[in-house]
C-alpha cells in the first residue's frame, strides 16, 4: 500500500491532519491502535478556542460545532467564597470561547472521514516506522496478526503521549517535564450545568475545583485530588459534597446532582518535546507536549500543530517548496511554549500545593486579589485563555 501522507493517532490531531490534507486534494492513511468506538469513549477536553473553531471550519466539520456548541463570553474564578466574572470577551476585543466536547468533535471528523471514503485502520497492532531520515519511509504493523506495510512521503506522529512516533525518536528528543503533586478527579452527569454561562475555577483551602459542561443538560466537573486517591474511594455522594465545599455558597447551593455517567481522575503533568520533526517525521498534539488542563490549552494546540503542519505540507505539494516543512518545528514551538508558560501559571494560581507554606499561600491569596482588580492583569489572563494568535 502507498500514501502521500501516513498519519498515525486518529485523536482529534490526526483526524483533522486528515481531513485537512484531503480538502488540498493530499492521499493520507491514518492507522490507529484502538477502535473508532474506544477513542470516542475517551472524555476529554471541553473548551474551544476560536481558532480551533475555523479550523473545523476549513475542514469542512464545523455545521454541528455551530448548531450544539455554547459560546461562552466570560469565565469566573471563585476564591474565598466569592465569585469573581472575568469577562473574556470585553478584555480581548470580543474573542470568545466555545463548550464542545472532545468526543462530538472526534465524531464530526469520523463521520466525515467516512463520507468521503478516507482509509482509517483501526486496530493497527505493533505499529513501527522506518527509514524516516529517507524520503520514502515505511510504516509497519500488524492487523489480526498479518504483517502489513504502508509506503509514504511523510509520516506525521499524532498518537499521542504514549505513541509510537516520539519513541521512534527518543535518542534525538529532548524532554522538558514538570509532574504536579496532585490529579484531577472527573465527573460527567446528565445534569444541568451550575454555571450555564460561564466555566468556572475555583481556589479553595480544600483544592482546586471546576465547573464546566458540555451541554444545556450534561455537566462537567472536577476537584483535585492526591495523587494516589482511587476512583473507587468516590462515591457521587462524596464527590458532590466536596465539590459544594469548594465553591462559593450560591453555586453550592443550586448544583444540581444526579447519578455520574463518567468518573475518572487523570494526572496533571507539563512536557514539551524538542525539536517536532525528525528528517520526514512531525510530531503533532498530545505526541509532542503535554499541558496540564488547567488552562483547556491541549486539544487547541493539537489544532494550532495540525494548522502549521497541514499548511506546510499543502505548500510542499503545491509548490515544490521545503520552506514551510524547515519551519515546522520552530514555528509550532513558539506557540506551545507560551501555552505551556499560561497553564503552569494558571495551575500554580488555582491549585493547593503540599509544600506552598504560610508565604506561598499569602503571595497566592495577594495574585488572586491583583488579577480580578487589575484590569491589566485580568487582560493577560483573558488574551491567553482566548488563544493566542497563529
Ligand atoms: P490523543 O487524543 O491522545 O490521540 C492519540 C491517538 O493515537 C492513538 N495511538 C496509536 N495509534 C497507533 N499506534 C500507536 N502506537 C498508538 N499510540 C497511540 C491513540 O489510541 C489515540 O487515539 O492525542 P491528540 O490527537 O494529539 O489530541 C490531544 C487531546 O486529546 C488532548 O490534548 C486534550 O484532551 C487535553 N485536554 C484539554 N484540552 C483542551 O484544549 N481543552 C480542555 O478543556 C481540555 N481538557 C484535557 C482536558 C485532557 C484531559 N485528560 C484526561 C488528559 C481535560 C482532561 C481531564
Ligand atoms: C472540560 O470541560 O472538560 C474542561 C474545561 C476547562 C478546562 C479543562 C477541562 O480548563
Amino acid at each position: 500500500m502507498r500514501t502521500q501522507v501516513a498519519i498515525i493517532g486518529a485523536g482529534p490531531s490526526g483526524l483533522l491532519l486528515g481531513q485537512l490534507l484531503h480538502k488540498a486534494g493530499i492521499d493520507n492513511v491514518i492507522l490507529e491502535r484502538q477502535t473508532g468506538d474506544y477513542v470516542l469513549g475517551r472524555i476529554r477536553a471541553g473548551i474551544l478556542e476560536q481558532g480551533t473553531v475555523d479550523l473545523m471550519d476549513e475542514a469542512g466539520v464545523g455545521q454541528r460545532l455551530h448548531h450544539d456548541g455554547i459560546v461562552h463570553h466570560h469565565i469566573e474564578l471563585v476564591f474565598r467564597g466569592e465569585r469573581h466574572p472575568i469577562p473574556i470577551d470585553d478584555l480581548t476585543g470580543g474573542k470568545v470561547v466555545t463548550a464542545y466536547g472532545q468526543t462530538e468533535l472526534t465524531r464530526d471528523l469520523m463521520d466525515a472521514r467516512r463520507a468521503a471514503g478516507l482509509p482509517t485502520i483501526y486496530e493497527a497492532a505493533d505499529v513501527s516506522l522506518h527509514g524516516i531520515d529517507g524520503d520514502r519511509p515505511v510504516v509497519r504493523w500488524r492487523q489480526g496478526g498479518e504483517a502489513r506495510e504502508l509506503s509514504c512521503d511523510f509520516v506525521a506522529g499524532c498518537d499521542g503521549f504514549h505513541g509510537v512516533s516520539r519513541a521512534t525518536v527518543k535518542d534525538k528528543v529532548t524532554e522538558y517535564e514538570k509532574v504536579y503533586p496532585f490529579g484531577w478527579l472527573g465527573v460527567l452527569a446528565d445534569t444541568p450545568p451550575v454555571s450555564p454561562h460561564a466555566i468556572v475555577y475555583g481556589n479553595n483551602e480544600r483544592g482546586f475545583s471546576l465547573c464546566s459542561m458540555r451541554s444545556l443538560t450534561r455537566s462537567r466537573y472536577y476537584v483535585q485530588c492526591p495523587l494516589d486517591d482511587k476512583v473507587e474511594a468516590w462515591s457521587d455522594q462524596r464527590f458532590w459534597d466536596e465539590l459544594r465545599r469548594r465553591l462559593d455558597p450560591e453555586l453550592a447551593e443550586r448544583i444540581v446532582t444526579g447519578p455520574s455517567i463518567e468518573k475518572s481522575i487523570a494526572p496533571l503533568r507539563s512536557f514539551v518535546a524538542e525539536p517536532m520533526r525528525f528528517g520526514r517525521l512531525f510530531l503533532a498534539g498530545d505526541a509532542a507536549h503535554i499541558v496540564p488542563p488547567t488552562g483547556a490549552k491541549g486539544l487547541n494546540l493539537a489544532a494550532s500543530d495540525v494548522k502549521y503542519l497541514s499548511s506546510a505540507l499543502i505548500e510542499h505539494y503545491r509548490e515544490r517548496s521545503q520552506a514551510g516543512i524547515e519551519h515546522y518545528s520552530d514555528h509550532a514551538l513558539h506557540r506551545v511554549w507560551k501555552a505551556a508558560r499560561f497553564s503552569w501559571w494558571l495551575t500554580t494560581l488555582m491549585h493547593r500545593f503540599p509544600d506552598t507554606g504560610a508565604f506561598g499561600q499569602r503571595l497566592q491569596d495577594a495574585e488572586l486579589e491583583y488579577l480580578v482588580k487589575s484590569r491589566a492583569a485580568s487582560t493577560v489572563l483573558a488574551e491567553n485563555y482566548v488563544g493566542l494568535p497563529l
